[in-house]
């Protein structure tokens, strides 16, 4: 290939390096190094990792940091099988995502059995669209791609690459990137903006579609304004600094959080969803309300088809105008008389009380007292989750990184992992499960390789602990729940980081103090009861 020569994978990769892209993640076989060369060439830096899993979610991390969508690189069969759980994750929880499959060709592909599998029917169901790059067409399929991933509520898309597509010459390029639709603003508002000017306990409940719409600015003045509590979903943690007065912090799996948030809600004159996408919730906030009898205005990226909830007034618009132009107009009243909402703020910190001697919310709670506020905190699938999602505050948004729709295992490693390459002066901790570090152990030694300094927080009680806790709730017998009490910290050395096991408040402070200071990642292995979460989630 000479220097002026432009193949389709150049074609490709070149159009996601104008879409914002510069980290692709991902493991190669024959069938991907055009596409992974023309990465390279575009001035988009290829990560290798050990699970392509893995390299979905550092791709994630770095797009909560850029913005930009992220890319994953597999190759024919095994590899592209291997994303599955990664790329249903960025379906579920609204990530735009850009898969990039090497394929046999289709002559090829008549004869030859080994290894092929049609990805294209694989992923149907777990992403926006799948497309199959053409000589003529990369730039199209490269820009509708991106269309698809980052409009509307974001999600993955699939493009299986043709081996010999690959490194054929492109045709020319072409500049069809439709522009982003306005956002729209409904006309008719009279009615929701008598509800409000009539509220006295209005309250919003705040989701992903308000981060896509960068709405927290709208949101924080339209609280502030009218004196509307907010409750958040785990993932739009920090869209409202949660020490404000009227933030009410997360809601999703806790059944102890909802013990506080759900009867609140029900007593509140006017409910307003502002981005609220329910596939975080747990099935507690199916139906809360009767939209026959309180006021609901549902502002969503798309049509509700959940039929989680219903609404007086269903809004398809962008949250922060719609915000906006809902408060013009308005005059604002007293509301919630009583000190009602400090109420519910201060019963929801008796729930999850700080100063445990130890066990996972002591582990929590020194974590939060120790690290710097604008720490990058990224938490795996599991009883840790449901704890720390409740008690770790969040002062910014995307300060709190998780899968919450999918809510899978194995992936809080690689999000901070994706997040401390895009931010390497960020202060980025991940918590897991031991149950979960087992799954991602290979990607230690991948932060080794790449010099990544983030700190591995591990909750080591030797049990899928919310596993365990839900089998003895049925009173069943303990099975297929408990395994190996195993040497974390000596895994984290071995693989070349820095490995301390804890066991006390006070062993876990200098532990996070050397771990904030050293030049690699730190494993710090908390070994707690398995049944410190009893009674706690
Ligand atoms: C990939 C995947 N497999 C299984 C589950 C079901 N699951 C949810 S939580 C959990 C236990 C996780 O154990 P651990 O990582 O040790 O965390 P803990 O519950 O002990 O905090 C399991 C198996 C899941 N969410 N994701």
């Amino acid at each position: 290939m000479t220097e002026g020569d432009v193949r389709a994978a150049d074609m490709l990769a070149r159009r996601l390096y104008e879409a914002g892209c510069r980290h692709a993640f991902g493991m190669p076989g024959g069938e991907v190094l055009t596409v992974i060369d023309a990465l390279e060439r575009a001035g988009i830096a290829f990560h290798l990792v050990k699970h392509e899993n893995a390299g979905g979610f550092m791709s994630e991390g770095v797009h909560h940091v850029d913005g930009a969508p992220g890319i994953l690189v597999a190759t024919v069969g095994p590899g592209a099988m291997n994303a599955v759980n990664t790329v249903a994750n960025a379906m579920q929880d609204r990530v735009p995502l850009i898969v990039l499959t090497g394929c046999l060709d289709a002559d090829e592909a008549l004869t030859y059995t080994h290894q092929v599998i049609d990805h294209e029917a694989v992923f149907a169901p777990v992403t926006k669209a799948t497309f199959r790059l053409t000589v003529d067409g990369a730039d199209i399929v490269a820009d509708r791609a991106v269309g698809v991933a980052t409009e509307g509520r974001s999600g993955p898309v699939l493009i299986d690459v043709p081996i010999s597509v690959a490194d054929a010459p492109s045709g020319p390029s072409r500049s069809r990137r439709r522009r982003p639709a306005q956002a729209n603003v409904p006309v008719d508002l009279d009615a929701a903006r008598g509800w409000l000017a009539r509220a006295e306990r209005p309250v919003m409940i705040v989701g992903l579609d308000a981060l896509k719409d960068r709405a927290g600015e709208a949101v924080r003045a339209f609280a502030e304004r009218f004196g509307v509590p907010v409750i958040t979903t785990y993932k739009a943690k920090g869209i409202l600094a949660e020490d404000h007065p009227l933030a009410l912090g997360g809601a999703g799996l806790s059944p102890r959080a909802d013990g506080v948030l759900v009867p609140f809600v029900q007593s509140a004159d006017l409910v307003i969803c502002a981005g609220y996408d329910p596939i975080e919730m747990r099935p507690g906030w199916r139906e809360v309300w009767n939209p026959d009898e309180v006021a609901v205005i549902d502002i969503a990226a798309v049509a509700n088809d959940h039929y989680m909830h219903q609404a007086g007034m269903n809004v398809v618009a962008d949250v922060g105008a719609t915000l906006t132009a809902l408060g013009e107009g308005v005059t604002p009243r007293e509301t919630w008389a009583g000190g009602v909402v400090a109420v519910a703020k201060a019963a929801l910190g008796q729930a999850f009380p700080r100063d445990d001697a130890w066990g996972a919310a002591g582990v929590i709670a020194e974590c939060r007292a120790v690290l710097p506020d604008d720490a990058v905190a990224t938490v795996d699938s599991g009883a840790h989750r449901i704890l720390l999602s409740q008690m770790w505050d969040c002062r910014t948004e995307r300060s709190l990184i998780q899968s919450s729709g999918l809510c899978t295992m194995g992936c809080a490693v690689p999000l901070a992992m994706g997040v401390q390459i895009a931010r390497p002066d960020a202060s980025v901790v991940s918590f897991c499960g031991d149950a979960g570090m087992l799954m991602v152990l290979g990607e230690l030694a991948t932060a080794a390789e790449m010099g990544l300094r983030c700190i591995f927080v591990v909750f080591v009680d030797a049990s899928l602990a919310l596993i365990e806790l839900k089998q003895r709730q049925r009173q069943m017998r303990n099975v297929g729940v408990d395994f190996g009490g195993h040497d974390f910290a000596a895994m984290g050395r071995s693989l070349g980081g820095a490995g301390v096991t804890v066991g006390d408040r006070a062993g876990l402070r200098a532990a996070l103090e050397q771990a904030m200071a050293a030049d690699t990642f730190t494993v710090i292995a908390a070994k707690i009861d398995r049944r410190s979460y009893d009674g706690r989630i």
